[in-house]
């Protein structure tokens, strides 16, 4: 089987059907297919864009029946922890419903909140797996560190089934271990700069931790090490990087694929089994909507992207 991995969507769903038609697909009895392939989300499919709604249309039926698979974003995971109860404390959720929490999922609240299928949607998002490993081919959200599956498979065996009250409370605990993993598979590696630095990250937030290259032994500076948009890049410390980076991940390794990181740069690979498929849709102009046409191969071809542009708002 082949497969299309498709990046962050975050409620662009003009780019998504724009994106699925040049790949060809088309819909049949309301659900996007191809005569010989699947597609592989890689998460965040809400917040931030225009029409929550009609991704969640678009996707829903594509997953539920069988013609696409998809991984959780850490957007469906805090959408998640938004709209349940702590049940230690039920006077708060387990995301709290701070100002900043609010905000960063505003326009999703908007077409949900109140209304009957809220819930519904909610527990839908708790069947996407936080990991998937298919064919020779691997897909996480942001990084693929086989030491927190390898606990989170032994603590919670339904992990990839159903995100349980269980695990869903635990990895709400700042401190846990289930927190650790989660954060780390859905948000990537974080590394603090050193001595208190910071930097501004796209909403102007300083920023005292950076995402990094965990895939990548190469790196000696903070600089260097970082994963995110370049614009960024000049902001970051050349310092030597004082802290392991590392995620020990093979050049032999099944190819990966995740999204997250929010590029802005031309859609190219980030080592020769490791692609990025975020480019920054839902970023203020520009941006683009990225996909990965895999065919079976290890060694991942720089050739094999496709994307359309979303051009200025
Ligand atoms: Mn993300």
């Amino acid at each position: 089987m082949s497969y299309d991995l498709i990046g962050d969507i975050h409620g662009h769903s003009a780019q998504l059907m724009e994106l699925l038609g040049e790949l060809g697909y088309s819909k049949v009895d309301g659900v996007y297919r191809h005569p010989d392939r699947r597609v592989i989300f890689l998460g965040d499919f809400i917040d931030r864009g225009p029409d929550q709604r009609g991704v969640l249309e678009t996707v829903r039926p594509m997953i539920d029946s069988g013609a696409a698979l998809s991984v959780m974003g850490n957007h469906e995971f805090n959408a998640i922890a938004y709209y349940t109860l702590d049940p230690d404390d039920h006077n708060r959720h387990l995301r709290v419903h701070f100002e900043k929490n609010r905000k960063q999922h505003e326009v999703f609240l908007e077409a949900f909140e109140g209304k009957s299928d809220y819930g519904e949607t909610i527990e839908w998002f708790r069947t996407l797996p936080l990991w998937l490993e298919v064919e020779g081919l691997r897909v996480v959200h942001a990084c693929w560190d086989d030491e927190h599956m390898q606990f989170l498979k032994e603590t919670h065996p339904c992990v990839n089934a159903y995100l349980d009250d269980d695990l869903l409370v635990a990895a709400s605990r700042k401190g846990s271990k289930e927190y650790e993993a989660v954060e780390t598979l859905l948000k990537g590696m974080e590394v603090a700069l050193p001595n208190g630095r910071s930097f501004p990250d796209k909403d102007g937030n300083p920023r005292h931790n950076v995402r990094v290259r965990w895939f990548d032994g190469e790196a000696a500076t903070y600089q260097e090490a970082f994963l995110g948009p370049e614009t960024a890049r000049s902001h970051i410390p050349e310092d030597t990087i004082g802290a392991d980076h590392i995620i020990q991940y093979s050049h032999d390794a099944p190819p990966v694929f995740v999204g997250h990181y929010w590029l802005d740069s031309e859609p190219a690979l980030l080592a020769s089994n490791v692609a990025c498929l975020d480019y920054s849709v839902a970023a203020k102009s520009g941006g683009r909507l990225v996909a990965y046409r895999w065919d079976g191969e290890q060694q991942l071809d720089n050739g094999k992207f496709v994307f359309v542009e979303k051009g200025p708002d």
